[in-house]
């Protein structure tokens, strides 16, 4: 056995092959490929072992009346419990009672099957997706800027033979390590908080380190604007001829001259001048945004200033130059174009456009009033959970948002709230000891289907093994509940090649068009990138014949900087932001089940400044309370040097007692929905260690986990099996 596929985790889809390993047990060995060429970060390395886990899922649980524990039981009862009980609450409480939360790391096929569910057969709007909390506020800007989103509007190794790279807000050198060997010919502008991995990559080669205090990054991308006029470094003929609207934005940069920024941003002056003339004079340049630049209640405002600046250098929609955002989920990209998100439908189409109804309604066998209208989005649809006008039951793919919700102590009182909480997954996250139904799916070497990588490049992802006795996958468990909710057989195909070919058609027409996407194509090794409306070969660079909105033109948004939702002061004197360690992945569920994975990061922490810890009483290596207005966190202290006085970084990969997002604040970008997880006023206090320190690490990587019984998250009166 050796089958080539692509990594289960993040965007870049490193190629890898997997095969059986000296032990017998599958195993992965990298694969040559555009994107990753021959590189795998250390996650990839160890994917596989989690196939083999004592703590994988291989029996459908449902919580018994008796007892509240978990017991097992077959997918017949399961299945049937769980249409009856969604079938009940929709009889008495009406369709949008139900609920659906989807992700970034599912399939293309299980994306569009999960929103066509949700449509069809629950007839419910509130369907959101952890996407909404990860990139909308560049697919927001994005969409406002070009008339139609694509992560990396160009292949990857474009990127390498740029001059100059600005990262906004991304430290690939953690979340995506293979990137950075198409990194290390352009001269980097880091602009981080933190002086991360990246960022130190980025000094090491004679690049720049910008580290503006956390929410700024509007400011300093006005400022870069302004100091490159000043500079004239615009490219006049190409706003000209190919945008719209630079005065109005202009009117927002013009206040920003270097000294202005510096002081609202903490970026020294001479930096801000220095970051624009290298930019600005590059012969090729990019300008990408990562989180960090995007998880804020400002996030749109905030990449349509980067987006700004890109333009008026004259950077988009042309060979070797560009904007871009790193997209982050293994399938974030496609997983935000097929319809699992609460105002879309398939082909990146809106739900609100008269159109766009009629022509997935068609394709659907169904009339287009039928179909529910936009919901909220996902933090919104999270804290309605339970509540007397929101949904009461919530069927949860792909996503652990006890861990990685905003205010997360918040989340997990809805969660609680429900009357019935069903979530698939192969292993006990705390999203899944909280359910009433936990339903064990196959893993990705286990099942067939497509992903799109962060170029927008169409992947196979191949099944290299049977699942275990016992486990489906997601696709059959969305059929199977689809036609016990009364939906003719044929309308929720569970064969992945099926779906994708429906896929096609829904998609067909649509800025996302998957219309020429076939297994056989993608098999026959062609490189397609999206939009492929037909045979041809798909689009590997987009705008360069212009731009997706009518007139052809790329438009400037008139954005000017406003703060935080929340500032530090007397009783929250730190800033806290948050994100990622190299070795863990998102909430962690998988990650921390994987022995050498969680002995090299056991533990959360928190990145302080030695001056900041000694102020606080803090030990290095000690533990801390860090404290916000919405709850409390335990993270071992790291002294960091480089770090700001101002601003402390924990990772989010940890629940429970250690969760960053006890802290985080849930206020919302008005356009994206996307909550502001970057940045929370905090104060840090001495503390002894967690209670649960010891024990939550060894039984992380450890051996068998207990099914039955192993929901002692869950509060409130246990539900009867059957009912
Ligand atoms: N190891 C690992 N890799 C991953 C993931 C993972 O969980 N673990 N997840 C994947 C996913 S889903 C995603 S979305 C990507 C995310 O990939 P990144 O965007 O690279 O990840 P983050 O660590 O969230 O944020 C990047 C940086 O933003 C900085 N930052 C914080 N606040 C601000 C600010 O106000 N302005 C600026 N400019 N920077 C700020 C942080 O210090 C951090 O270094 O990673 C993907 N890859
Ligand atoms: N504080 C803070 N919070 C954050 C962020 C941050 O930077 N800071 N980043 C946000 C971002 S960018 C993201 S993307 C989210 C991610 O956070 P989550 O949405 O919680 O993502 P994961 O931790 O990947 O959870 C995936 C769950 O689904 C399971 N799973 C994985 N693949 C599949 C599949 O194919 N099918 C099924 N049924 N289950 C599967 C896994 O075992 C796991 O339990 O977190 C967000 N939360
Ligand atoms: S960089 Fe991303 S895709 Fe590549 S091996 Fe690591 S987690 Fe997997
Ligand atoms: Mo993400």
């Amino acid at each position: 056995m050796s089958t080539a596929t692509h990594c289960p985790y993040c965007a870049l889809q490193c190629a890898m092959h997997v095969e059986a390993g000296p032990d017998g047990q599958p195993a992965v060995r990298p694969a040559d490929f555009p994107t990753n060429r021959g590189g795998l970060c250390r996650k990839g390395w160890s994917a596989a072992q989690l196939l083999h886990s004592p703590q994988r899922l291989v029996r459908p649980l449902v919580r018994t009346g008796g007892t509240g524990e978990f017991a097992e039981t077959g997918w017949d009862e399961a299945l049937d419990f769980v249409a009856g009980r969604m079938a009940g609450v929709r009889e008495q409480h009406g369709p949008d009672a139900v609920a659906v939360f989807g992700s970034g790391g599912l399939t293309n096929e299980k994306s569009y099957l999960l929103g066509k569910f949700a449509r069809l057969a629950l007839g419910t709007s509130r369907i959101d997706y952890n996407g909404r909390f990860c990139m909308s506020s560049a697919a927001a800007a994005g969409i406002r800027a070009f008339g139609l989103d694509r992560g990396l509007g160009f292949p990857l190794p474009d990127v390498a033979s740029a001059e100059v790279v600005l990262l906004a807000g991304a430290n690939p050198a953690e979340t995506m390590p293979p990137m950075m060997g198409h990194l290390s010919g352009p001269r980097l502008i880091v602009v981080d908080p933190r002086r991360s991995a990246t960022a130190e990559f980025a000094r090491e080669r004679g690049g720049l380190h910008l580290a503006p205090r956390p929410g700024t990054d509007l400011a300093l991308a006005l400022g870069l604007l302004h100091s490159a006029r000043a500079q004239d470094l615009l490219d006049g003929d190409y706003i000209g001829a190919r945008t719209s609207g630079f005065d109005e934005a202009w009117k927002y940069a013009a206040a920003f001259w270097p000294e202005r920024t510096e002081q609202v941003t903490g970026v020294p002056a001479h930096l801000v001048r220095a970051a624009a003339r290298a930019l600005g004079t590059a012969r090729g340049a990019y300008v990408l945004t990562g989180r960090g630049a995007e998880q804020h209640a400002t996030g749109t405002d905030t990449v349509s200033a980067w987006i700004n600046l890109a333009l008026a250098l004259g950077l988009c929609g042309r060979a070797g130059s560009g904007y871009g955002c790193i997209t982050g989920q293994g399938n974030g990209q496609g997983g935000r174009e097929h319809g699992q998100k609460a105002d879309q439908l398939p082909g990146y189409r809106r739900i609100d456009d008269p159109a766009a109804r009629a022509h997935v309604a068609g394709v659907w066998g169904v009339d287009a009033g039928e179909l529910p209208g936009p919901g909220p989005s996902a933090f919104e649809l999270l804290d309605s959970l339970g509540t007397a006008a929101g949904p009461k039951a919530l069927l949860l793919m792909g996503s652990n948002p006890a861990v990685s919700a905003p205010e997360a102590g918040r989340v997990r009182d809805r969660l609680s709230a429900l009357d019935l909480l069903v979530t698939c997954d192969f292993v006990m996250s705390e999203t899944a000891a909280m359910a009433d139904v936990v339903l064990p799916v196959a893993q990705w070497a286990e099942e067939t289907g497509t992903m799109t990588n962060l170029e927008g490049r169409l992947l196979r992802r191949r099944a290299v093994l049977d699942p275990p006795p016992g486990v489906r996958t997601d696709l059959e468990v969305i059929s199977g509940l689809a036609r016990r909710l009364g939906q003719p057989d044929q309308r929720f195909p569970a064969g992945a090649d099926a779906v994708l070919a429906e896929l096609g058609r829904a998609s067909a027409g649509g800025g996302a068009d998957y219309a020429g996407v076939s297994p056989q194509r993608l098999e026959a090794g062609e490189e397609l990138f999206w939009p492929v409306p037909g045979p041809g070969a798909g689009t590997p660079r987009m705008f360069l014949e212009g731009f997706a909105h009518a007139d052809g033109r790329a438009r400037f948004a008139a954005v000017g900087h406003r703060g935080a939702a929340e500032e530090a002061d007397a009783q929250f004197p730190l800033i806290a932001t948050t994100g990622r360690l190299m070795g863990h992945y998102q909430s962690g569920a998988q990650t921390r089940r994987i022995g050498e994975l969680a002995e090299a990061e056991p533990e959360a922490c928190v990145e302080v400044h030695p001056d900041t810890g000694a102020r606080a009483g803090l030990d290095d290596g000690g533990w801390a309370r860090v404290v916000s207005r919405r709850g409390a966190t335990l993270a071992r202290v790291r002294y960091r040097a480089g770090a700001r006085t101002d601003t402390v970084f924990l990772p989010f990969h940890y629940g429970g007692e250690q969760a960053a997002n006890n802290l985080t604040n849930p206020v919302l970008d008005p356009v994206s929905r996307m909550p502001e997880f970057k940045v929370s006023a905090v104060r840090l206090e001495r503390s002894d260690p967690p209670q649960d320190a010891r024990a939550a690490s060894s039984q992380n990587a450890g051996a068998a986990a207990p099914a039955a019984g192993a929901g002692a998250g869950r509060r409130g009166p246990a539900r009867p099996a059957g009912g």
